[in-house]
This record gives structure tokens, sequence and C-alpha cells, in this order.
């Protein structure tokens, strides 16, 4: 089978992890990378041996068919990227937040649907492999229907922001850079929602935005969600970068402790398994969950792309999730429940 050649389009800290999954996967070939500056791309070019390097999306359009793009650049940039991929039908899965606005996110989906262009968005949370094994255990043990969860991402981050220094300065922080994660698992876990209610603090001055939060969801089939997010929360050892999450259903629970242990509770059974991303060259801790996750996600991008079939996280879906991250910024200046 003809391998697929993509282009990778901003090639700053966490392009390198899209490269690596990339290289996973046998039917796709990289033959671009492309950044404004264009020093950077040439250094990746260098080091993943790929064929092109382009200062501008324009000027490698220009000069070479390409399958796909990749886009990992930051949300404010996705406008102007997306406007050019669409016009030239190029298939496109793009990194969250979507866009920095609910307005933009529509504008580029409306774009997409206008020249019958795929798009996804790399939520990539959903594809982790804990998180994944934790859908199929509610399935498998049948834990039936379920009326409760809570979703929690809470640290103190060792290793600090160096390669995400951008985060410090935004006016929204955690609840669009993490929130955006973590509503979208609320939805694929417990169903959609229509309202939620959201509180945030800043408890690191260094950052301009609010570094942590807690929201209650109320999703449609009258189940309830607690979201949490910090990046001040001491715990030993330190819980980055592991989503925690808790789930009760009418016949029984199970949760996603640290260290990806899983509990399994019925009333006459009960489990415990570990299920732990698995280790590939180039993944590490406290990363790894995260890393291992882009290898699933770029799979069902393509594989959608060859059936010719919806992305789970098209852009159409992704703004269910985006619209829970601004109602939660409404939410909380307004101090009552947003509906969505
Ligand atoms: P970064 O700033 O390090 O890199 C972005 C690069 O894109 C820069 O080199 C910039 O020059 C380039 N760029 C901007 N506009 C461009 C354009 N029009 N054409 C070509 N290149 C362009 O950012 P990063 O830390 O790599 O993050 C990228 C995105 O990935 C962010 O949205 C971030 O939230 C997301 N991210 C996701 C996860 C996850 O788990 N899903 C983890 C980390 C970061
Ligand atoms: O940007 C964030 C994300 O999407 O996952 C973890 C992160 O890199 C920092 O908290």
């Amino acid at each position: 089978m003809k391998k697929l050649r993509g282009a990778l389009i901003g090639c700053g800290f966490f392009a390198s992890n899209h490269m690596y999954a990339w290289l996973e996967l046998k039917n796709i070939e990289i033959i671009a990378v492309c950044d404004l500056n264009f020093s950077k791309a040439k250094k990746f070019q260098k080091i993943y041996n790929i064929k092109n390097s382009y200062p501008s999306i324009e000027k490698m359009l220009s000069e070479i068919d390409i399958d796909f793009a990749d886009v990992v650049t930051t949300m404010e940039t996705h406008v102007s990227i997306c406007s050019v991929l669409s016009k030239n039908n190029i298939p496109t899965s793009i990194q969250k937040p979507f866009a920095d606005t609910l307005i933009n996110a529509k504008k580029i989906v409306k774009m997409y649907n206008k020249t019958k262009t795929p798009l996804m968005v790399h939520e990539n949370f959903r594809w982790q492999t804990p998180l994944l094994k934790l859908k199929y255990l509610i399935k498998k043990h049948n834990l039936g229907q379920p009326f409760y969860s809570k979703i929690s991402f809470r640290h103190s981050n060792p290793l600090g922001y160096t390669n995400q220094s951008y985060l410090y300065d935004l006016n929204h922080y955690l609840i669009l850079d993490v929130g955006i994660h973590l509503y979208d698992l609320s939805r694929f876990f417990m169903g959609e929602a229509y309202s939620l209610y959201t509180k945030h603090q800043n408890t690191n001055k260094k950052f301009n935005g609010e570094t942590a939060f807690t929201s209650l969801i109320n999703h449609n089939n009258n189940a309830v969600s607690i979201i949490d997010a910090s990046i001040s929360s001491i715990k030993k050892p330190d819980r980055f970068a592991q989503t925690l999450v808790n789930i009760e259903c009418v016949n029984g629970s199970i949760d996603l402790d640290y260290n990806y242990k899983i509990v399994i509770h019925k009333k006459k059974f009960k489990k415990i398994i570990f299920e732990k991303p698995k280790k590939l060259k180039w993944t590490s801790k406290p990363w790894d969950q995260i890393q291992e996750s882009i290898v699933n996600t770029h799979k069902h991008f393509i594989k959608c792309l060859i059936n010719n079939s919806k992305h789970h996280t098209s852009g159409e879906d992704n703004i269910k999730s985006l619209a829970m991250v601004f109602a939660s910024y409404n939410s909380h200046i307004l101090k009552k429940e947003i509906k969505l």
C-alpha cells in the first residue's frame, strides 16, 4: 500500500513527540516540516531526516503535494493556518486548544465544511492507554449507566514550564490548557452536558491566569461530574501528568489511581489491575502516558482518512468541549451555573 505523505507544521516543544509518534506508523511518511522560524524547521528536518523544510505553509504547498497536515502550533495561529489548509483541501489534524474563542473555532469548522475537507482536533487524553482501558472495563464488567464521575489533574509539576513558557502570560490558563482535556474526558465517559458551575483560583503568581479550578457538570442523562485541576498540589510522589478518575455506575464503580492502578468494585467482586502506558524508545516519565497517546491519536486520524469516516474528535465535536471551557470562565465571573 502506498504511504500517505504528511507535513508537520510547527517545530516547537511538542512537535518532537508528534514526530516520534508518526515514526511508529508504518504507512506514513512525514515528507516536510514547516515553521515561520525557519531555523527551527531546518534543525527539525536534520534531526529526523525529513526530505523538505519550509518557512511558510504557502511555500510548502506551492512546491509539494501532501496527503495531510499535522498542526502543532498554539491556538492563536489556528484560524490563519486552517484558512490556507482548508482552501487547499488538506486533511488536517490540529493540536488543542482548537481556538482561542468559540467564534474562531466555529469559523474553522465552517472553512473545512465548505471545502469538504476532513478536520480532527488532536485531543489525545481520551486516547491514553489507562483511560481507554477504563472505558473498556466499564463495559466488560457491565458496570452499567454511570451517574457520577470525578476527573482530576492535580500536581505541582516538578519539571516546571520552561518548555511551555507561553503559558505564564495567558490571561486564561489552566481551564483552557488542561481543562479542555478534562471536559472532553467527561463527555467521553459520561455523555453530553447541559450546564456547569466553575470556580477558579490563582495559586501561583508567576502565572497571569488561573492555576486551579473546580467544575460541577450536569450531564443530559442526570449524571454529574466534578472536574478539577491544579498546578500547586504538593503530593509525594508528584502526580504530573496523570489524570485520576473515579466513576460510579449503577452496578459498581471504577477508579484510576496514581501509577495507573485501576480498581473495579462490584457488590461481590473487587479486582485490581495496573494499566501502564506502553513503553516506547522515545517515551519517558512523567510524560509517558501523554506521549504514547499521540500514537493512538495519529492512528485514529489516519484510520478515519482511509475509511472516509468522521473523527471522534472532529472540529464539530471539539466545539462542545471548548464551549465548556468558555462557559467555565463565564461561570466564575458571574458566580452562577451556565447553560451550555
Ligand atoms: P511552541 O510555541 O513551542 O511551538 C509552536 C511552533 O509553531 C513555533 O516554533 C512557531 O514558530 C510555530 N508556528 C506558529 N505559527 C506558525 C505558522 N503559521 N506556520 C508554521 N509554524 C508556525 O508550542 P508547543 O509547546 O510545541 O505547543 C504547541 C501546541 O501543542 C499548543 O497548542 C499546546 O497546547 C499543545 N500541547 C499539547 C499537549 C497535549 O498533550 N495534547 C501537550 C503539550 C502541548
Ligand atoms: O499543555 C498541557 C497539555 O496539554 O498537557 C500537559 C501540558 O503540556 C502541561 O500541563
